[in-house]
């Protein structure tokens, strides 16, 4: 595949690599994105109506077994060659690479990558509602998608309920997290956004960042982006297909 002339310059020349990626970076593992129609239970369901404070509250229940069924998916998805990709520029010598993720899965660590900051948070950490403790316990995952299931409840405070650690709408993001996913995004000589609608602030605010600084901003999507107007290039290109491509140009 050819990557187009004035992305693979840039690839070729940075040397301070940070990746941005949202839900379509996972797609082509299996994971479904946002922006595709919910499946089963949650057909007619936003993650909108789902993924915040209020619905929790309202049904801890359904909320749970929402997230139970995704960390069921994404624990039996696998890395795709983009993930791997990334990970393999990461380990070329003279280049670093940091990867800024608002995916809730491990699919960059499995394909290899190192430094990930998972903004949003992630689906296989777990958090009391009440005191905010970890949870370390085993949790049992349904085999089929199920309507509710009562969450664990908290062994430290006997009070709260384990809920997903990840940020839902309305929630302010972990500032030590997304405080480093500001600095890998100002220290890059290259930002490549891969999968994002661009739609979710504050992370959708992350390239803007580097066009600020004369950073370049390249974008890895096939359909395009809010993002437009923050870009310097953009391919319309699947990220199983485009990563790998620029990495095996890079020394062509
Ligand atoms: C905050 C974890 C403030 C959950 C997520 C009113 C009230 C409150 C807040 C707001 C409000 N209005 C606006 C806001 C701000 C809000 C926001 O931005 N809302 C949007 C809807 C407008 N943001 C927040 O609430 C954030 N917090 O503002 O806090 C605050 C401050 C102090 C104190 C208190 C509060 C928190 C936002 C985080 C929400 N959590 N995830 C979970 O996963 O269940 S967001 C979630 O949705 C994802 O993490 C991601 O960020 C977003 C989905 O976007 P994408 O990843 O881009 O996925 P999408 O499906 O949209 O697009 C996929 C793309 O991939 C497409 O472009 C497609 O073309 C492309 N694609 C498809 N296939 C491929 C591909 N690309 C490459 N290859 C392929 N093969």
């Amino acid at each position: 595949m050819d990557v187009p002339a004035d992305i693979l310059e840039l690839a070729r020349g940075a040397r301070r690599v940070t990746v941005l990626t949202g839900a379509g970076a996972s797609a082509e593992s299996g994971i479904p994105t946002f922006r595709d129609a919910q499946t089963g239970l949650w057909t007619n369901l936003r993650p909108e109506d789902l993924a915040t404070p209020e619905a929790w509250y309202r049904d801890p229940p359904r909320v749970w077994a929402w997230y139970a069924w995704r960390t069921r998916i994404a624990a039996t998805c696998v890395p795709h060659a983009g993930h791997r990709a990334i990970a393999e520029w990461g380990r070329r010598d003279g280049v670093t690479m940091k990867v800024v993720t608002q995916n809730v899965d491990d699919l960059h660590e499995r394909g290899g990558s190192e430094d990930v900051a998972h903004v949003h948070g992630s689906l296989f950490r777990h958090k009391c509602d009440v005191c905010n403790a970890q949870y370390r316990g085993v949790l049992d995952l349904p085999v089929e998608q199920v309507e509710r299931l009562e969450p664990p409840d908290c062994e430290q405070c006997g009070m709260g309920r384990i809920r997903p650690d990840i940020v839902w709408f309305g929630e302010a993001l972990d500032e030590r997290v997304f405080g480093a996913a500001i600095e890998a995004v100002e220290g890059a000589d290259l930002l490549v956004v891969v999968g994002t609608s661009g739609i979710v602030y504050p992370a959708a605010g992350l390239p803007g960042v580097a066009r600020a600084q004369g950073i370049p901003v390249i974008e890895i999507n096939p359909h395009g982006s809010d993002l437009f107007d923050q870009l310097d290039h953009a391919w319309e290109v699947a990220a199983g297909k485009g990563l790998p491509a620029i990495v095996a140009a890079l020394d062509d």
